[in-house]
């Protein structure tokens, strides 16, 4: 199966049907030297986040000093979720255009997830002891809830090419099937966000198949909140030539920021309410920006973002909103 073109973030009506039929959709959401831009930001950020974390020496590069998150997953949520390049990448003036087109609503509307950076170190690196990153086949939403809840996303801040930079995998047209009576035959349990797929799914669907995505630093994959997806770690056989190098920084191992948009019309007060307490907090959420789990993280430790405005005035009476620059 080919993996979709990407497209032209002003071509939304594609993207709609990309999302539609097949479940996923990519867009060029950034040009090249935009993206070069968020990427040196991303690394000076980490820099400021993470005391001990030095982009020019590798040796620092360990879990330990990037505070929890080889993996960057949303359960270790850490300080990076409010750093300064998490907001821009959030608060981009083509990400927000994205979103909004794609939900039919003004930008104002829009209400994002505090999920945080995903970090993935290249195998020579890290250390032997740790287990590879790697997520298996699942969906984020349960069964129970049969729509699309937000489009889940992530931006890429560096490229991950082929199978061995490891990266995101979808499940194309997978999201057909998402819903109660995929429930009663895999039994999996009521009420779970996170569901794993266990094994038989794939005997009782050969149909459904990997593809790994093959991304470059600033693009933006979107997937049906519905998809099943999973995600690969670097693999120890990934061209050496090819780890951070100063030629070459874009291709320092893979580092994504999760971005979900949904929108806030959507949104009951109370939950905008703890949203913007958990800001103040400095909690993260989960992907879920309607019905977030809050998480606690590193962010009132370390800097915060500038680049966040945020309102307090009830969502009936602006159009300034909750969270989003
Ligand atoms: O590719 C990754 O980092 C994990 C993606 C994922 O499972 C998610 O964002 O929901
Ligand atoms: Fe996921």
């Amino acid at each position: 199966m080919e993996q979709l073109p990407a497209r032209n973030i002003n071509h939304i009506w594609e993207i709609r049907q990309d999302l539609e039929r097949v479940g996923y959709s990519i867009v060029d959401a950034l040009d090249s030297k935009e993206s070069m831009e968020i990427f040196l930001k991303t690394m000076k950020d980490i820099e400021n986040v993470c005391p001990g974390w030095d982009q020019k020496d590798t040796t620092t590069w360990t879990e330990e000093n990037i505070l929890a998150t080889n993996c960057g997953f949303v359960d270790y949520n850490n300080g990076l979720t409010h750093s300064d390049s998490v907001w821009t990448i959030r608060g981009h003036h083509n990400i927000l255009t994205l979103f909004s087109n794609l939900y039919n609503c003004h930008r104002d509307n829009l209400i994002v997830s505090f999920d945080t950076l995903g970090i993935r170190y290249p195998p020579e690196i890290v250390d032997s002891e740790l287990d590879p990153y790697q997520v298996d086949p699942h969906v984020d939403q349960r069964f129970e809830n049969s729509f699309v809840e937000p489009y889940q996303a992530i931006y890429c801040i560096t490229s991950s090419i082929d199978r061995e930079d490891g990266g995101l995998v979808v499940y194309p047209y997978s999201h057909k099937l998402h819903g109660l009576e995929l429930q009663k035959q895999l039994k999996t349990k009521p009420n779970i966000d996170f569901i794993v797929y266990p094994k038989q799914f794939f005997e009782y669907y050969p149909e459904i198949k990997p593809l790994k995505l093959s991304l470059i630093a600033g693009q933006v994959v979107l997937w049906d909140s519905r998809l099943l997806h999973s995600s690969l770690p670097i693999s120890p056989d990934r061209n050496r030539n090819e780890i951070y190098s100063s030629e070459n920084p874009m291709l320092f191992s893979r580092m994504v920021a999760y971005i979900c948009y949904a929108d806030k019309r959507k949104c009951n007060k109370d939950i905008i309410d703890k949203r913007v307490e958990a800001f103040k907090e400095g909690y993260g959420t989960n992907h879920m920006p309607l019905r977030p789990r809050f998480i606690k993280t590193h962010a009132d430790e370390y800097p915060r973002s500038n680049s966040v405005k945020l309102s307090l005035v009830p969502i009936e009476e602006t159009n300034n909103g909750c969270i989003c620059s």
